[in-house]
């Protein structure tokens, strides 16, 4: 089974790329990785981003594409809308089913878009994607809807252009799951920690690994939650990995 990851560069290797590498990995599936930008950041500072132009994006996907069978992939940091608009092609372009993390703004406030990029998800990508995993101020962003509550979720989820999965880290552990229309709530209690730099990266990644490995999506995500909460519970991202 071979996925794909496209997304940013976080040389401290918590999130984007190299992080959805080692999800790929840990969870049994062969990972391969479209780089869109490179970012200087660690989990405690964001310094700076360089972005890959879209024409040579193209050509890496191509390159993949070219020589291997890929139908599962997951989407992260994008950076632009014209970004967006080329992924979104390519999709249509390979038949690829995609998992659509849509990355706006870093846990550490890192500056991770050009500009507002949230209509371009919604017009080009969301279209074409399996699943989206907003969090909760980026399903806000999504939709334009304040998301304080349960209900709150769901209505945003109703209005979201693909299936979904709000997560609730920001929502007392609510996670709202929607897929061709029917709701699942899934809670898990909140883990008292600082430490969550890249969670998000390894939760689209996990669910595209365990999609790819034969998991209908609603069993992909909740496989994927867990895996992310024990990871959370054990300590295995932000800067809890420097005392390792
Ligand atoms: O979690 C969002 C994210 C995505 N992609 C890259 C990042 C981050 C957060 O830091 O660095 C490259």
């Amino acid at each position: 089974m071979i996925v794909m990851s496209i997304a940013g560069v976080d040389p401290s290797g918590g999130a984007g790329v190299f992080a959805d590498l080692k999800t790929f990995q840990a969870i049994g599936v062969y990972g391969t990785g479209v780089v869109t930008a490179l970012t200087a950041q660690n989990p405690y500072k964001f310094f700076s981003t360089q972005p890959v132009s879209p024409e040579y994006i193209s050509e890496q996907i191509d390159s993949v594409m070219d020589s291997y069978e890929v139908e599962f992939i997951k989407t992260g940091m994008l950076y632009s809308p014209e970004i967006i608009k080329l992924v979104a092609e390519k999709i249509r372009e390979y038949d690829l089913k995609a998992v659509v993390d849509p990355v706006m703004v870093a846990t550490s406030g890192g500056d991770l878009t050009k500009e507002d990029i949230a209509d371009a998800f919604n017009k080009y990508l969301l279209p074409e994607s399996i699943l989206t995993t907003p969090n909760v101020s980026e399903a806000e962003k999504l939709t334009g809807l304040k998301i304080n509550t349960k209900e709150d979720a769901i209505k945003a989820s109703e209005k979201i252009a693909c299936n979904s999965l709000i997560t609730g880290g920001h929502l007392d552990g609510i996670n709202t799951i929607n897929i061709d229309g029917d709701i699942t709530i899934k809670k898990q209690e909140l883990i008292e920690t600082d430490n969550l730099h890249g969670t998000g990266c390894n939760l689209s990644a996990a669910i595209t690994a365990y999609r790819a490995k034969n998991n209908d999506l609603h069993t992909s995500i909740m496989k994927a939650l867990d895996y992310v909460y024990e990871g959370i519970k054990n300590g295995n991202y932000g800067t809890l990995i420097a005392k390792l």
